[in-house]
C-alpha cells in the first residue's frame, strides 16, 4: 500500500515504548493512560483493515469503563454492533506489541492471513468517554485511521452502547434506526412512552428515580435523553461529574462489589436508585429500607424482572416463542433456582464476558442475558421479531393479544440489542415497574439473594488456574478443586469457585452460603487454598 509510507511517518509521532506488552482482553486494551498512545494509533490502523475485510463500518470506543480516572482503554466494535471477532483480538495484540520497526510487517501479516482486498473504502466510527486522557487518545485513533487512508466519523463524547448502536444503524442502512445520537434518543424514548401508556395512573412518586452517573458520560447523556421523555420519567442525577471524580466511590461496580450506597447521593428510605458505570454499559438498582438496610438489585434481579415480563407477554399474545436467560457462574444461586423452578424458564450458564453470553442468547427466540454486575440486554431473533410484528398488525385478534403484541414491539424498540446499555435497560426496567405497578421493594422480594462474597487474590501467575464447566470448576493446579469441594461441604447452601480475571492481574474467588458470615468465611478459606 502506498499508504504504508504515511503509516511509517505518522507512527513515529505515536511511538511504542520498547518492550511494553499489552493484551487485547475481555474488554479490549486497558491500562494506565500514559501507556496507550501507540495502542490507539495502531487500533485505528486495525479498524481500517477490519473495515476493508468486512466491507462495513467498524467502531472504536476509547474508554476504561469502571476503572479509575487515570486508566484508559480501547475496544473495537464489529459490523452488527457486536464485540470484535476473537481471531481479530489476537491480531490486535500482535499489532499492539510489534516494536516500532516491525509495524509494517505486522500489518502485512494481517493483510495476507485475512486475504484483505485493499481497494474498498474503509469507514470507522469513533467515540470517547469523559476521562481527561480520552481527547488526545481518540485523536491518536483518528490519526491511525487517516494514516491508512480510512474515513472517520468522530462522535465525540458518547456512551459505549451508543457507539455500538451507531455502528449497527449504519451497517443495516438505517433499518435499526438513525446513526445519530438524536436518532438513538428518539427511538428509545418513543418506545418508552408507548410502553408506559399501558400503566394506568402513574403517580409522580412512581415516576421518580435517583441516578448515580458515576461522574461519567452516562450522567451527561442521561440529561440529554430526559428532555425527550416529556416528563414520563423524573430523574434526579447525582455524581454528574460536576464535582466528584470518575468512578471514585460511586458507579455500578462500586455499588455491586461493596454492596453499599455510593457517596455523593442523598436519598430517603424506599427511594428507587440506580448506578451506571463509567461508560454506561452497566446498571444496578438499589434502595435502603426503613431500617437503613441496603438492598441491591443486580443483573440477576434485572434479568428476572425482564424475563418474567416477557414470558407473561408471550403467553398473553399467544406466541409460542422460546425464551431463555443466560447467566455466568457469578449469578446468585437463588436467581437461577427461581428462574428454573418457579418461572420454568430455560437457564444457560456461560463463561464470564459478555461476548459469551451474547453468543448463547442468540440461540433462542428471546434471549435475556445479564452478568450479575449489571451488564446485559435482550436479543430477539429475526423470526421472533417478524412474528411479533405480524401479530401487532393483525386486525382480527382480540384486545388482550393486541396489547401484548404492541408491548412486545415497544420492548424490541426500547432495548439496545447490540450490547448491554444502562440508559436503555433503565427505560425498560422503569416501564416494567410502571406497567406492573410494582415498587422496588416488591421487585426485590421476588426472591432473596443468597449471601455472597467476592474476593481478589494476588498470585505470581494467575494463568496456572485453568477452569471448565463455564468456569465453575478448576482443572488445574492439581488438587485445588478437591480442596474447594471439601471446604464447600462444611457450609449450608454453599457454592464457591475460582477463576483468573480477564481484566486484572488477580484470581477472583466467589462464595455463597446461607449466612453472610459463612459466605465470608468460605471465600476467605478458598482464597487461602489458591495460594
Ligand atoms: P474479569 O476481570 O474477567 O472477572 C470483569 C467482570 C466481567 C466483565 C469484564 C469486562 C466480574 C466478576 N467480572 O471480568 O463480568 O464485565 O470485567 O468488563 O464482574
Ligand atoms: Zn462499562
Amino acid at each position: 500500500m502506498a499508504q504504508f509510507e504515511e503509516v511509517s511517518k505518522q507512527s513515529i509521532l505515536h511511538p511504542k515504548p520498547a518492550g511494553l506488552v499489552l493484551h487485547y482482553g475481555t474488554a479490549g486494551f486497558r491500562s494506565n493512560s500514559i501507556h496507550l498512545d501507540h495502542i490507539m494509533f495502531r487500533m485505528g490502523l486495525l479498524a481500517v483493515l477490519r473495515s476493508k475485510k468486512t466491507k462495513s463500518t467498524i467502531g472504536i470506543m476509547v474508554t476504561a469503563s469502571h476503572n479509575p480516572e487515570e486508566d484508559n482503554g480501547v475496544k473495537l466494535v464489529d459490523p452488527m454492533g457486536e464485540m470484535l471477532a476473537a481471531t481479530w483480538e489476537s491480531y490486535a495484540t500482535m499489532l499492539a506489541n510489534a516494536e516500532q520497526e516491525e509495524l509494517i510487517s505486522a500489518l502485512n501479516e494481517i493483510i495476507e492471513k485475512e486475504g484483505i482486498d485493499k481497494s474498498p473504502e474503509a469507514s470507522v466510527f469513533v467515540g470517547k468517554d469523559t476521562r481527561s486522557s480520552s481527547a488526545s487518545l481518540s485523536q491518536a485513533v483518528l490519526d491511525g485511521v487517516h494514516a491508512l487512508g480510512g474515513h472517520s466519523k468522530d462522535y465525540g463524547l458518547v456512551t459505549t452502547p451508543q457507539l455500538h448502536y451507531m455502528v449497527c444503524c449504519k451497517n443495516t442502512q438505517g433499518k435499526y434506526g438513525d446513526a445519530t445520537v438524536e436518532g438513538y434518543y428518539k427511538k428509545l424514548c418513543q418506545a418508552f412512552t408507548q410502553l408506559v401508556g399501558n400503566a394506568s395512573n402513574r403517580t409522580d412518586d412512581q415516576k421518580h428515580l435517583c441516578v448515580d452517573g458515576a461522574n461519567g458520560i452516562g450522567a451527561l447523556k442521561l440529561r440529554e435523553m430526559i428532555s425527550h421523555l416529556n416528563k414520563g420519567l423524573q430523574v434526579t442525577i447525582f455524581n454528574d461529574g460536576s464535582k466528584g471524580k470518575l468512578n471514585h466511590q460511586c458507579g455500578a461496580d462500586f455499588v455491586k462489589v461493596q454492596q453499599k450506597t455510593p457517596t455523593g447521593i442523598q436519598v430517603n428510605p424506599g427511594d428507587r436508585c440506580c448506578s451506571f458505570d463509567g461508560d454506561a454499559d452497566r446498571i444496578v438498582y438499589y434502595f435502603t429500607d426503613s431500617q437503613q438496610v441496603f438492598h441491591l438489585l443486580d443483573g440477576d434481579k434485572i434479568a428476572t424482572l425482564i424475563s418474567t415480563f416477557l414470558k407473561e407477554l408471550l403467553i398473553q399474545a399467544g406466541l409460542n416463542l422460546k425464551i431463555a436467560v443466560v447467566q455466568t457462574a457469578y449469578a446468585n444461586g437463588s436467581s437461577t433456582d427461581y428462574l428454573e423452578n418457579t418461572m420454568n424458564v430455560t437457564v444457560r450458564c456461560t463463561k464470564t464476558g459478555v461476548k459469551h453470553l451474547h453468543h448463547a442468547a442468540l440461540e433462542f427466540d428471546v434471549g435475556v442475558y445479564f452478568e450479575a454486575n449489571g451488564h446485559g440486554t435482550v436479543l430477539f431473533s429475526k423470526a421472533a421479531e417478524d412474528k411479533i410484528q405480524q401479530l401487532a398488525q393483525d386486525s382480527r385478534i382480540d384486545d388482550e393479544r393486541k396489547r401484548a403484541a404492541l408491548m412486545l414491539q415497544s420492548t424490541i424498540n426500547v432495548i439496545n440489542q447490540t450490547v448491554g446499555d444502562a440508559l436503555s435497560d433503565m427505560l425498560l426496567i422503569e416501564a416494567i415497574l410502571a406497567i406492573k405497578g410494582m415498587t422496588v421493594e416488591q421487585w426485590d422480594r421476588i426472591y432473596t439473594d443468597l449471601p455472597n462474597r467476592q474476593l481478589k487474590v494476588k498470585v505470581s501467575d494467575r494463568r496456572v488456574i485453568d477452569t471448565t464447566d463455564a468456569e465453575r470448576r478448576a482443572v488445574s493446579p492439581a488438587g485445588l478443586q478437591e480442596a474447594i469441594d471439601q471446604l464447600v461441604k462444611t457450609y449450608r447452601k454453599a457454592r464457591s469457585f475460582v477463576r483468573p480475571s480477564g481484566t486484572e492481574d488477580v484470581v477472583r474467588v466467589y462464595a455463597e452460603a446461607d449466612t453472610q458470615e459463612s459466605a465470608d468465611a468460605l471465600a476467605h478459606e478458598v482464597s487461602l487454598a489458591v495460594y
